[in-house]
């Protein structure tokens, strides 16, 4: 079996090597190869530069900047794997879990499996454990809620990054959104394709608009629109 490890990366010199490091390091099980897919959607910092120089992994690059949505379209049709996952080149989604979504795909006998940063996680406002971005995370709430009463399904985290898709699943799914409405676009596809998804709980490490997130309440709005729009056409 192999996984094929999809990363999107718009700008991010200060995680792309590290995010790739930990990526070839991850142990997915016995007899479980990978192979990594970097698109690079025409960055301007130095992180072409630090590409470049890397081996093992092979690299696409958009001559002008489109989007993650329009990345990761280009990179499913790239992947040989049996399965893709898709990881952001900053460091919010450690691929130490990658193993996890991998045994839950198998053991629940998943076509898809979502990694939740919701799943068991309550919003705490105030204290050490304050939730970092609350804002998103009620946005993410909310998304995931109308999620689940528009399409039946029962999804805590519609917009996750991590995504894991058995290969044959995306062979009829062609996405259109060139950004972040990727996410609720390829969830209305995969389940309108009768994939069986499964979740299983994640942690990650939020980082702020000083860190270089690039996802605003604007994609929220997008997002929203997204669920409803696939939810009739397409
Ligand atoms: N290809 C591509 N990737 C992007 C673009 N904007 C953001 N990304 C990548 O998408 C991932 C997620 O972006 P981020 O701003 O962290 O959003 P969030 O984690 O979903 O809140 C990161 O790997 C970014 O480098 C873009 O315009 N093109
Ligand atoms: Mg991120």
């Amino acid at each position: 079996m192999k996984l094929s490890i999809l990363i999107p990366v718009y700008n991010e010199q200060e995680t792309i090597s590290k995010i790739i490091a930990l990526v070839k390091r991850v142990k997915l099980g016995r007899g479980f190869g990978k192979e990594i897919i970097v698109i690079n959607d025409a960055s301007t910092d130095q992180t072409v530069k630090i590409l470049n120089k890397l081996k093992g992994i092979r690299i696409y690059n958009h001559k002008r900047n489109k989007g993650k949505g329009a990345a990761i379209n280009l990179a499913f049709k790239k992947a040989t794997g049996d399965m893709v996952v898709i990881q952001d080149a900053d460091l919010e989604y450690d691929p130490k879990y990658l193993p996890k979504l991998i045994e839950v795909m198998k053991r629940k006998k998943a076509d898809v499996v979502y990694g939740s940063r919701l799943k068991n996680y309550p919003l705490r406002l105030t204290g050490k454990k304050r939730t970092p971005l609350a804002l998103h995370y009620l946005g993410n709430k909310f998304l995931s809620l109308i999620t689940r009463l528009i399409y039946g399904v029962n999804i805590t985290d519609m917009e996750t990054g991590y995504k894991m898709i058995k290969k044959e699943f995306l062979e009829g799914i062609n996405i259109k959104s060139q950004r972040f409405d990727l996410e609720p676009e390829l969830t209305a596809k995969l389940i309108k394709s009768g994939a069986k998804i499964v979740e299983t709980p994640i942690r990650t490490i939020p980082r702020g608009y000083n860190e270089g997130k690039k996802i605003t309440w604007k994609d929220g709005i997008a997002a929203l629109w997204s669920l409803i729009k696939y939810r009739f056409v397409d």
